[in-house]
């Protein structure tokens, strides 16, 4: 199916730029700045009226963001920011989205993954709460479920490219993707660098440098070091985004401070975990619907993802190992009675494989290659890095494995050569998601209630960049504890927890105050 067939082939509102029509990018029959106000796969008054009911339910399930909506929509603390976020666009993210906009932001959006867009919650966020498809007064939003590259990377130069040029005040990023493009954008300018595609390594890094060549040509050579400069700073939501925030502050070139979401306790201790507990089984099940229990696992990674990972096979009765280069990780899963072991002395008789690192070359094609017949592969990390897609490629090329697609997502690789497959002839294995976020690309990713204290963060912290982001200079800081406890505390009457109140005697005797902080900033819960 072509793009445009796949996109509204005119979408509603008018197309709003100074500029001249743009050429289109690459091969998406795109123009590189398009003026359209939103790209999405479907935008009919059935796929609205899903999106608007699946929020619905979901705002039920996020009490953090309906309590700052009641908390601060009346005086609209985010009133003249200009948000873009790229971040899965998903139901969840929808009711961030749409409680930015009740606090007074201007947004624009974008998701962070080829494959992680709900359709219908695009098509909702646009429409708005009180939009229809005829007169969508809604947001922003470029994105669609199985873009290619070149989309993705145009779906985010667009959430970028506000109308009137002046670009964002804020980002919300998930994984540094929008950050990464403007600080790559603004480097290349201060060295006077012409992007091409040739500079890029990898199929991803080239269709980023097609694009900065490209924006080159038509804007001039200060166009991200003039956007970079308003950004006043950025949020990011995962644990890959922070390595990428800790290495541009390592090297002094952090353009604009950031805040850490994912460590605040309440995000990385609640999403990464309890969030891949449900929904990593939940995608292995929606893509193949194998049994699970007394299949053998082998989740590699123990860090909070792996271990919510682990849990959640484990709750279908798996046969659960782990691979860990972490000493004090890999004790951990022997203290949960894992297995603790290396990839290359158990590849031949697992039956699933997880990888959640957020590290390369984790399972490479020779493991592919020695695995059962019918052996899944997945990742739950932020990159595609983990698994070795392009060395399977690579093998495709050279006709050593077919693949062949059993439905979006789910694909069966067949290799030629090897003789351990039904009757003596090449085996086959199940790749989910072409390798990238498997809970994302073949399910929903995580429940709204788990969202809920992720997003809530993401909000206090997007007010508090707003108000006085200049105030930390060029890093990246976390959100203070008593935040961390208030997010956790709105989320408590949902589950009809009563939390018991320290005495004033108490709370002397173990030093602190009644009201909190309860711990100190070393404890790691
Ligand atoms: P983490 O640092 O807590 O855990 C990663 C673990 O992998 C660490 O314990 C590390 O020692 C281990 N590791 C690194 N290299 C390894 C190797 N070669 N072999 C074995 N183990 C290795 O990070 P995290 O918060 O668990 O995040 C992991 C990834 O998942 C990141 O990319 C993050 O962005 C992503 N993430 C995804 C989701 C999702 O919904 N899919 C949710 C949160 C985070
Ligand atoms: N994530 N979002 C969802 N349902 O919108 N599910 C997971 C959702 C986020 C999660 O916060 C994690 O850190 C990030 O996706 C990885 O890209």
């Amino acid at each position: 199916m072509s793009i445009a067939s796949r996109l509204p082939a005119s979408p509603s509102g008018k197309a709003s730029s100074s500029h001249p029509v743009s050429r289109s990018f690459l091969d998406t029959n795109l123009p590189l700045f398009d003026g359209s106000p939103y790209r999405v796969a479907d935008f009919s008054p059935k796929t609205i009226r899903f999106g608007r009911k699946e929020l619905e339910l979901a705002l039920h399930e996020m009490p953090g963001l309906q309590s700052l909506r009641k908390q601060y929509g009346g005086n609209k603390p985010l009133a003249g920011a200009r948000i873009t976020g790229s971040l899965h666009m998903t139901v969840q993210t929808g009711v961030l989205i749409e409680t930015l906009t009740a606090l007074g932001a201007e947004v624009r959006w974008t998701s962070c993954n080829i494959f992680s867009t709900q359709d219908h919650a695009a098509a909702a966020v646009v429409a708005g709460p009180t939009g229809t498809a005829d007169k969508p007064s809604g947001t922003p939003v470029f994105a669609w479920k199985g873009e290619t590259l070149a989309e993705y990377w145009w779906c985010t130069l667009q959430a970028l490219a506000w109308p009137d040029d002046e670009g964002p005040t804020l980002l919300v990023d998930d994984g540094g993707d929008v950050t990464g493009l403007v600080h790559l954008g603004a480097d290349l300018e201060a060295r006077g660098v012409l992007p091409d595609a040739s500079m890029g390594s990898h199929e991803e890094e080239k269709v980023v440098h097609a694009l900065l060549r490209d924006v080159r040509e038509e804007r001039g050579d200060q166009y991200f070091t003039r956007m970079a400069a308003r950004i006043r700073g950025v949020s990011e939501e995962t644990t890959a985004g922070i390595h990428r925030l800790n290495q541009l502050v390592k090297a002094g070139s952090l353009r604009f401070p950031a805040i850490n979401v994912n460590d605040s306790v309440t995000k990385s201790k609640f999403d990464n975990i309890y969030g891949c507990r449900h929904s990593l089984v939940d995608a292995i099940n929606r893509a193949t619907d194998v049994l699970l229990s007394g299949k053998r696992a082998l989740v590699v990674g123990y860090g909070d993802v792996g271990k919510g990972s682990v849990q959640s096979l484990v709750g279908q009765h798996a046969r659960v190992a782990v691979a860990e280069i972490d000493p004090i990780c890999a004790l951990q899963a022997c203290m949960a009675g894992l297995d603790v072991v290396r990839i290359d002395d158990v590849v031949e008789n697992t039956d699933l494989f997880v990888t959640a690192t957020g590290n390369a070359h984790i399972i490479r094609a020779e493991h592919m290659k020695r695995m059962k017949h019918n052996a899944i592969v997945c990742n739950i990390g932020h990159f595609d890095t983990e698994i070795d897609m392009a060395g399977l490629e690579a093998m495709r090329r050279r006709g050593e494995v077919e693949k062949i697609e059993i439905k979006p997502q789910v694909h069966e690789w067949k290799f030629r050569d090897t003789r351990h497959g039904p009757d003596g002839k090449g085996h086959s294995i199940l790749v989910l998601a072409e390798g990238r976020l498997v809970n994302l690309g073949c399910a929903t990713g995580h429940p709204s209630l788990v969202m809920s204290a992720s997003f809530t963060n993401q909000v206090i912290a997007q007010m508090d960049l707003h108000l006085r982001a200049e105030s930390y200079g060029r890093t990246m800081v976390t959100l203070p504890k008593h935040l961390d406890e208030h997010v956790a505390r709105l989320h408590l009457d949902a589950f009809g927890a009563k939390l018991t109140v320290l005495t004033e005697e108490q709370a002397k005797y173990i030093g602190v105050e009644v009201e909190g902080p309860y711990k100190s900033e070393q404890y790691r819960y």
